[in-house]
């Protein structure tokens, strides 16, 4: 009836967690994502880059459950755009989660589902408490990869959908050399 209490470990300079899922997003997986998809197109046929990896240790879907991954998150952008991970609302919309930033530079986009969006810059040793009900993204804006770890209910699940078509009112851009988070273009209500 107990599960056997488990360790695992996690390499703080790669990312990498030992005995863990891994999944990759290729450039030309995020199709829609980004808000200059000529440079978008341009960059998926010269060298369709990797933009993240997960490497996730989950559970059985269920309540009181916990998982936990890290994301490799590799610095480039698609015309202004910073590289992001595609963001998501949980499926049970109410789960929270705890995001802890291990490596590198960037930040976190949460959003609500009315849109209201707020922008949290990410350093190593930030710790973020997202809330139930807000969707996030996370950003790399520097130019080493950023690394965090997330720890979520195990019956939280990922709604992408929504992100995936409406995408953030905000975007994350580079301006005379500068990091901006300016309104986005293409945001709709
Ligand atoms: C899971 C947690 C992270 C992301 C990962 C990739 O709830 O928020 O592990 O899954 O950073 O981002 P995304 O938006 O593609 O799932
Ligand atoms: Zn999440």
């Amino acid at each position: 009836m107990y599960k056997e209490p488990a360790s695992f470990k996690l390499d703080i300079e790669s990312g990498v967690i030992e005995d863990s899922k891994r999944l990759v997003r290729r450039l030309s997986d995020m199709k829609g994502y980004f808000v200059d998809e000529e440079a978008w197109k341009e960059l998926v046929e010269k060298e369709n880059p990797v933009v993240y990896e997960v490497y996730a240790v989950e559970q059985e879907e269920r309540e009181g459950d916990l998982n936990f991954a890290t994301t490799i998150l590799y610095p480039g952008k698609v015309g202004k755009e910073f590289f992001f991970t595609k963001g998501h609302f949980h499926a049970k919309p109410d789960r929270a989660e705890v995001y802890v930033a291990l490596k590198g530079r960037g930040g976190m986009l949460l959003q609500t589902p009315e849109g209201e969006a707020r922008w949290i810059p990410m350093e190593p040793g930030t710790i973020i408490y997202v809330p139930p009900y807000w969707a996030h993204r996370t950003v790399n804006t520097g130019r080493e990869p950023f690394i965090f770890l997330a720890i979520y209910p195990a019956d939280a699940g990922h709604d992408y959908g929504t992100i995936a078509k409406k995408g953030f009112s905000k975007i994350v851009i580079e301006e005379d050399g500068e990091v901006k988070v300016i309104n986005n273009p293409r945001w709709k209500a």
